[in-house]
């Protein structure tokens, strides 16, 4: 599998990032045991693993502009280009020590997603996709699920934190799944999520109350393993609505329909 220039600029600054955040994610499972836990340690290693990422793709790319979870909009000379950047996807799992999280890099340019990069580095397996190259686990090419009835399948979702809206439209979404679907999972990381649905480890995923950085990489993850990606509408409008619906062409359409009827 040949990686271009600017792929392997991704998958660097995701390799040093992840090396940092294994260290302290280490550190977390010690701090459990404190009455206060480890949040404010996990805030650091959040905007430490942004700084470091920040600082490689900057290098390599100066001019482009940045969407950064924790530092937000950065502008750049050249407007066309836009690294959209989740330093760690999955924090309250972090924050548990529970090994399901992950960084996210992904490359915009013209307002298309046209790089993706998803590390977990706890199990070292790193998802990889290029716009019309494919989407690879570490060197195996991907493929989104075969599976053609809902009634097969296992479907992931993410369920809303408290304070975050439409707990009961969510509920209501559930109990439709449950009905149809095989089963149903939620694991905390919307990005590690998509790149599950590329590898067929999951048959299709939903959620909203999404942001850019979290499903960026993700969503071209599954158009190169095959899969569709779509919002609630069936429209290409994730970034602005934060919804997404995705699965291979035939249970993409049954869980959006599924949803849709709760
Ligand atoms: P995060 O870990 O970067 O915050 C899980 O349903 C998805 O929602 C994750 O991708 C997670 O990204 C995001 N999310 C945003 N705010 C959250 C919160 N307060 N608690 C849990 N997940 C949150
Ligand atoms: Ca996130």
């Amino acid at each position: 599998m040949a990686r271009s220039a600017i792929l392997n600029v991704m998958v660097e600054a995701a390799l040093k990032a992840g090396r940092g955040l294994t260290r302290d994610f280490g550190e977390v499972e010690n701090l459990q045991v404190s009455v206060k836990g480890p949040g404010d340690f996990v805030s650091a290693a959040d905007r430490q693993a942004e700084k470091t990422i920040a600082s490689l793709l900057r290098k390599a790319r100066p001019g482009y502009a940045m969407l950064l979870e924790e530092s937000g909009a950065i502008k750049g000379e050249d407007s066309q280009h836009r690294w959209i950047v989740d330093p760690l996807d999955g924090t309250t799992n972090f924050l548990h020590s529970n090994p399901f999280f992950c960084i996210s890099i992904a490359l915009e340019s013209q307002g298309i997603v046209v790089a993706g990069v998803i590390y977990n580095p706890v199990t070292d397996e790193l998802f990889t996709a290029e716009r019309g190259q494919g989407a690879f686990l570490n060197d195996r090419r991907l493929r989104v699920s075969g599976r053609r009835n809902l009634t097969d399948c296992l479907v992931c979702t993410g369920i809303p934190h408290r304070g975050k809206k439409g707990h009961s439209t969510f509920m209501l979404q559930q109990q439709e799944v449950m009905n149809v679907a095989a089963g149903t999972r939620a694991m905390g990381s919307a990005a590690l999520s998509l790149a599950y649905v590329a590898a067929g480890r999951y048959d299709a995923y939903w959620e909203d109350g999404l942001s850019p950085w979290d499903v960026a990489a993700g969503l071209l993850m599954v158009r190169e393993a095959g899969g569709y990606v779509s919002d609630y509408s069936d429209r290409d409008k994730m970034f602005d609505n934060g919804e997404i619906v995705s699965g291979n062409d035939r249970i993409h359409a049954s869980l959006l329909k599924t949803i849709r009827q709760s």
